[in-house]
């Protein structure tokens, strides 16, 4: 059997750096700066990826025709029955967690929908459980006002008119017909933003050779022609590097299972998950609160946000050690938030020991490591730190010298375990100052 991905070796730099913009229709289709700028306000969101596959616990979408035979992948929607989904539940949970969006795989590359689409019969009302699981998500996230979005690839190794049966074994690949497969897209679609409205939709999997700059264009419009301010990630691009490439399509850049690099130009919002999995796996790896406090104030201290990645169990619920860490992230952000939600990322470059997010004439220092117990920060041209004082708490004393910048001396113990965080005051408005390399 001829195993080979028909994933190019450039997709992780791809989605490393992707950048999102068609050029040659944006001016009439991009979204208003103000809509654009609330989604990024949000800074962190949930991901879910969900599906049949948590009866096996592999990976969504990859297992098929991998750990996971292919006919056995594709019949085990028969037995998909989470008699425990509470979608009130979910959304709870990422209100807890101090989330302002929703983003739930709606269809992932497996092409099984998790809503009762008319277009095909490889969807939810086909499986015991019958109930539309993104229906119920969209109603309780505006019950609970989260805002509501949906994840869909533009692969689907399920539909006979999508040339790739899998991406593991080019011989199983057949003729295909991507204009209908395209036309049937739109059907989905549609289906999807008239009947959910969601406020964001986030593609995946650009990179199949059969994926055309056009296709993605074409989508792009109709999805704006449908709703002109729903929001899309840069996913439906071919290439997704490069803010002036012709191929780039969409909205926001999307680093995935990594921090984005500061970027004061483009909106950007890296998905990370909070264990190794995109799908729920048994006994899968869970990140540290501290890692995951870590992850969200570099990603906010990089200009952008985080979607932050669930996967329930088979039986409906999300791991009651999950919930657990997601709750304690809100408790951090319960003290904290001030400095994450609506802020800016920068002044200075995050690196290992402090990010920082600024708002109005407050720069947020979020402390990474106490290393020497000295923290010391290159002077911010054309600006002076005013005051400093530590975040619900008392002033700190600082040094200033004109060659090196501040110096703040750090107790031997700092006020939170998992990150403190000290607020600047600066002289003139911290939005405006230019990104300090250091
Ligand atoms: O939905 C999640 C992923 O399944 C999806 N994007 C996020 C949001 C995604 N699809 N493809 N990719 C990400 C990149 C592909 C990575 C791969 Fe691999 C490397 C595919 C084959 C090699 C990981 C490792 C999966 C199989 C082996």
């Amino acid at each position: 059997m001829l195993k080979q991905i028909l994933i190019p070796a450039s997709l992780l730099i791809l989605l490393k750096t992707g950048l999102a913009q068609d050029n040659s229709t944006a001016a009439t289709h991009k979204v208003p700066p103000a809509v654009m700028q609330s989604f990024m306000d949000k800074r962190f969101g949930m991901f879910i990826h969900y599906g049949p596959v948590t009866l096996r616990g592999t990976e969504i979408g990859w297992s098929r025709n991998h750990e996971v035979p292919g006919d056995e992948y594709d019949s085990l929607y028969k037995e998909f029955n989470p008699a425990l989904f509470n979608a009130g539940e979910w959304v709870r949970t990422a209100k807890e967690a101090g989330m302002k969006y929703l983003c739930i795989v709606a269809k992932h590359h497996d092409g099984f929908c998790l809503w009762p689409t008319a277009v095909s019969s490889y969807n939810i009302a086909h499986t015991p459980f019958k109930r539309d699981i993104v229906g119920e998500l969209a109603a309780a996230c505006r019950r609970q006002g989260i805002t509501f979005c949906v994840y869909l690839t533009v692969l689907d190794w399920h539909d006979p008119d999508y040339p790739v049966k899998s991406s593991y074994d080019t011989s199983m690949n057949v003729k295909g017909d991507m204009p209908r497969f395209v036309s049937t897209m739109k059907r989905e679609l549609k289906e999807i933003v008239t009947q959910y409205k969601p406020f964001m939709l986030w593609f995946d999997g650009f990179w199949e050779k059969y994926w055309t700059t056009d296709d993605g264009k074409e989508i792009y419009r109709y999805l704006k022609s449908l709703d002109p301010h729903l929001i899309i990630n840069n996913r439906l691009g071919k290439n997704s590097s490069s803010l002036s490439d012709p191929e780039s399509i969409g909205d926001f850049l999307t680093p995935e299972q990594q921090i984005g690099q500061l970027n004061m130009h483009e909106p950007l919002e890296s998905c990370i998950t909070l264990c190794s999995q995109w799908a729920w796996k048994p006994n899968d790896k869970m990140k540290s609160l501290k890692e995951c406090i870590r992850t969200l104030v570099t990603s906010a201290g990089g200009n952008g946000n985080l979607l932050l990645n669930v996967g329930p169990m088979m039986d409906g619920r999300m791991e009651a050690r999950q919930v657990t860490r997601l709750k304690e992230i809100g408790q951090w952000l319960k003290k904290y938030g001030e400095s994450i939600y609506a802020t800016k990322g920068g002044p200075y470059l995050p690196n290992e020991i402090f990010t920082t997010t600024r708002k109005g004439n407050k720069i947020y220092l979020h402390i990474l490591q106490r290393g020497t117990g000295q923290l010391v920060l290159p002077a911010l041209p054309g600006a002076t730190i005013k005051k400093a004082a530590w975040m619900n708490g008392g002033a700190i004393a600082f040094t200033q010298d004109a060659a090196t910048g501040y110096r703040i001396a750090l107790p031997a113990t700092m006020p939170d375990e998992n990150c403190s965080v000290i607020v600047l005051e600066t002289d003139r408005d911290a939005e405006e100052l230019p990104v300090v390399q250091h």
